[in-house]
């Protein structure tokens, strides 16, 4: 087979956002778009891609299989000695990242917009994964960027043919060289590490009950995810769980027409099922690409994900993993609530406060400071790869129920009587429109930012509550390994008192802009308010401070969690 160069032009836009390239599906089908990404992810990887193994495979949405073979022919073209690729294509983000640290390859391309919905009318994405395992950083994804807006041609291997449903090895000449396809299982090698981390004999009697204990009944919703494969593995497979213990486990390249969001308004089907249903004990959620959790107690009580990753990280001890490799650092994303945070105190452990985005983990992780952490969008994970992991934290939340012989509820009652409890909320107005979100940006900018000498002490008032601006700016992060710089992360008002109101855009839309709203609070003695009702104040001084109404038009957030 030959290789041929063809010309091309470049495409506008063509930025990864916080994770990956997002648009739509008919933007990704445009002559030459995708090829043109993927020769600029070789390009920016330049004299490695030589004789290099790549992982390929993704949640199996709409347009997935166009663009394997796509990268198949480029990859070819380009020099790579060999593709891992998934079974039909499939695999989910965590399983990506451990088949490139077991692997010990260049990287990984992840065919998957995560959370947004698929299908032919919605979203289709690329992230690239590094040779840690972990989402590319920022110079890297920036080079890509750059390259795009130049590119003049690509080079592909337009005559190969390669099938990826079933596993097997393909091996073809390459303009003289030798180029290997290896269709893998999509989730033996994930599995085995889960088996290496978690105790699967305790699971399985928690999930199929004991002598002296009930069965732990759970629902597992893959919402027509990825994580449906795995699910059947684990749980039905290795921890006996029943077919009523799980649902949506078959991955629809449109799932099924839902936002693959593992949240209350999303999942409002798995929350309905576990509210109705008192036998469930607990319900969790994944997104598309499986890298996204939510936990849920008996009645649908709800865990947020700030508290989820401050009960798992002050009972990570019960875990074989950590008693084994111990407990460094944990951390977690700027506007995630700081629950966390007083975990680590206690603990004595380092703590890190990081940007948006899992990619501001990995070399932390990878110079042994951190151990655990996690983000307020559903994300929990911790150092046994370099991707925030649904299935793992799922398995970490049942070692913790397992061990301490206690309901979601009462764990979570437990830890806020000994820390306090930091509530949360998230506000998402989607889609509105570009311009005027910057404006909105722009104007806080201006009044915190510039002015922040006059903004401090000012106090604001709402409900018969009172609080006084402490500090106000932009988030910026120096890692602390490489010493690279994040500016612009999101606004910050911070209160006297320890409330948050942050805002920022989101990075993973496809379209418009998303503007962001994150509050929080702390109460150290009462913990059983609802956070809606707890937060209110707050939530009207943050529409009051940013406009929020008078530059985008929106009355009501989109989504809240
Ligand atoms: C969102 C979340 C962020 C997460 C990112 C990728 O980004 O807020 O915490 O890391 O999605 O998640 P943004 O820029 O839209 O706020 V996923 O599941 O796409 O890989
Ligand atoms: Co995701």
């Amino acid at each position: 087979l030959k290789s041929i160069i063809v010309p091309t032009t470049p495409f506008e836009g063509q930025k990864p956002g916080t994770s990956g390239l997002r648009k739509k599906v008919a933007v990704f089908m445009e002559k030459n778009y995708t090829e043109n990404f993927i020769q600029c992810y070789f390009d920016a990887l330049g004299s490695k891609v030589e004789n290099s193994t790549i992982i390929v495979g993704g949640d199996g949405r709409y347009h997935s299989k166009r663009a394997i073979n796509t990268i198949i022919r480029i990859a070819a073209a380009n020099g790579v000695k060999k593709l891992l690729i998934g079974e039909i294509g499939l695999l989910s983000t965590p399983a990506v990242s451990n088949l490139i640290r077991t692997y010990k390859v260049l990287g990984g391309i992840v065919l998957t917009a995560s959370h947004n919905p698929g299908g032919i009318r919605n979203d289709f994405g690329i992230k690239f994964n590094i040779e840690n395992g972990g989402p590319a950083p920022d110079a890297f994804t920036n080079k890509v960027y750059e390259l795009t807006g130049k590119i003049k041609e690509y080079k592909i291997c337009p005559e190969l043919d390669c099938e990826f449903d079933k596993m097997g090895t393909f091996e073809f000449q390459v303009d003289d060289r030798e180029f290997i396809v290896e269709v893998i299982d999509s989730t033996e090698n994930y599995v085995n590490l889960m088996k290496t981390i978690f105790d699967f004999k305790k699971l399985k009697s928690l999930i199929t009950g004991s002598s002296d204990r009930e069965p732990f009944n759970v629902l597992i919703d893959s919402m027509n995810g990825v994580t449906g494969v795995y699910v059947k593995r684990i749980f039905l497979e290795e921890l006996h769980a029943h077919q009523e213990n799980v649902t949506r486990i078959v991955p629809l390249d449109n799932f099924g027409e839902i936002h693959p969001d593992p949240n209350l308004t999303y999942a409002k089907e798995l929350v309905d099922a576990v509210k109705a249903n008192p036998k469930y004990e607990m319900g969790a959620a994944f997104d598309g690409d499986g890298d996204r959790n939510m936990v849920i107690g008996k009645g649908a009580f709800f865990v947020t994900p700030s508290d989820s990753l401050a009960v798992i990280a002050n009972n990570l001890n019960c875990i074989p993993y950590f008693q084994k490799n111990g407990i460094h650092g944990f951390a977690r994303s700027m506007p995630t609530a700081g629950a966390v945070d007083l975990v680590a105190a206690k603990l004595n452990k380092e703590f890190f406060e990081t940007p948006t985005g899992w990619k501001y983990f990995g070399n932390l992780m990878d110079a042994g400071r951190l151990s655990l952490c996690g983000e307020e969008s559903f994300g929990t994970g911790s150092d046994h790869i370099r991707e925030k992991d649904g299935i793992w934290a799922v398995l970490a939340w049942l070692s913790i129920i397992e061990h301490k012989k206690m309901g979601i509820e009462d764990i979570l009652k437990e830890h806020w009587k000994i820390f306090g409890r930091n509530y949360f909320t998230r506000y998402d107005y989607e889609e509105c429109e570009t311009e005027a979100a910057n404006k909105m940006m722009d104007h806080l900018q201006n009044l915190l930012v510039n002015d922040a000498k006059e903004i401090v002490g000012k106090s604001y008032s709402s409900e018969n509550k009172a609080y006084i601006i402490k500090k106000a700016d932009d988030f910026s992060y120096v890692d602390p390994i490489d010493q690279s710089v994040a500016k612009n992360q999101g606004i910050r008002i911070l209160f006297e008192d320890g409330s948050r109101i942050i805002f920022r855009l989101s990075g993973t839309g496809s379209s418009g802009a998303t503007v962001r709203m994150y509050i929080d609070s702390y109460e150290r003695e009462n913990y059983t308010t609802d956070a809606q009702i707890m937060l209110k104040p707050l939530i009207n001084i943050a529409l009051e401070i940013s406009k929020l109404k008078e530059f985008t038009g929106r009355d009501a957030p989109t989504v809240i969690t």
